[in-house]
């Protein structure tokens, strides 16, 4: 079984002990940092379709996830190496009701290494917390927001909702993202952009603050 393949099993079982090192060896060995952060991805979904198919139940996906987050670690001063350079500012969270927050931090990460200052107000983030905070910090660009549920569109849907009446939607933009997001329903609910990936986000976040 080669590296990766051994960090991906063990992702999936959630042995967060031995995650971390299995990062380093795969590194160690020559990959890429993004082919090994996909390969945990690439865990999460097989996790995800194991707990779909009643195979795994919450508890093995929380400590799968926890087993990521601990390999994630490894890689974040890689992935991560970004500018120095005062790009703005970034509010980012998961939305209301929704606990799911490995991509928004992985989100998050790649926004900073962009130059971007990161408010990261976690996951379970009600509308009224994403205005509060952009009254708090009048020079915030961006407002990131992620949703990995069916049943946490609706809030997405109302944080931008209420995110548009504001005065102050000028002056900012508003980013969606998250496994159930299309562009359709971004642009649907009236977010200036949608991305797939933390990388892309990235990049659209540079594009949209310039
Ligand atoms: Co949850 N869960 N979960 N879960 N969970 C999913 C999302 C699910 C698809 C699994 C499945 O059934 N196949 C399913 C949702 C089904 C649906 O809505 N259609 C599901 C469910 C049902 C649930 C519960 C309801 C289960 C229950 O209680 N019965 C429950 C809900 C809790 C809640 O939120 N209220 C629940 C709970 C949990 C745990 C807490 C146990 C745990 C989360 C722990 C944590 O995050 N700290 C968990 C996990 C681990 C998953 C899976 C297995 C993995 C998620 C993950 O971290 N993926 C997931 C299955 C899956 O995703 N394949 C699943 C890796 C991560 C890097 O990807 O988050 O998609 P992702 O982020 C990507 C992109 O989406 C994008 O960038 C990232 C990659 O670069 N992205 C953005 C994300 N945010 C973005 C924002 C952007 C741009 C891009 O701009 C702002």
């Amino acid at each position: 079984m080669s590296k990766l393949d051994e960090l991906a099993a063990k992702v999936e079982i959630g042995k967060a002990k031995l995650v971390p090192g299995l990062v380093q060896e795969a590194l160690d060995e020559g990959n890429a940092p993004e082919v090994v952060l996909n390969k945990m991805i690439g865990a999460m979904d097989v996790v995800g379709e194991k707990f779909k198919n009643n195979e795994i139940f919450v508890p093995e996906m929380l400590i799968a996830a926890r087993a990521m987050k601990k390999g994630v670690e490894v890689l974040k001063p890689l992935l991560a190496a970004g500018g120095t350079q005062d790009a703005g500012k970034v509010i980012i969270g998961t939305v209301a009701g929704d606990l799911h927050d490995i991509g928004k931090n992985l989100v998050a990460m790649m926004i900073e290494s962009a130059g971007f200052t990161v408010i990261d107000l976690g996951v379970d983030v009600p509308a009224d917390k994403f205005v509060q905070t952009v009254r708090e910090n009048p020079d915030t660009k961006i407002v990131a927001l992620s949703a990995l549920l069916t049943t946490t569109m609706p809030a997405l849907k109302d944080a931008v909702a209420l995110l548009n009446e504001q005065d102050f939607r000028g002056n900012i933009k508003v980013m969606v993202g998250g496994a159930p997001i299309t562009p359709e329903f971004a642009a649907e609910i009236g977010a200036d952009a949608y991305t797939d990936d933390a990388a892309s986000a990235a990049a659209k976040a540079k594009e949209l603050a310039a």
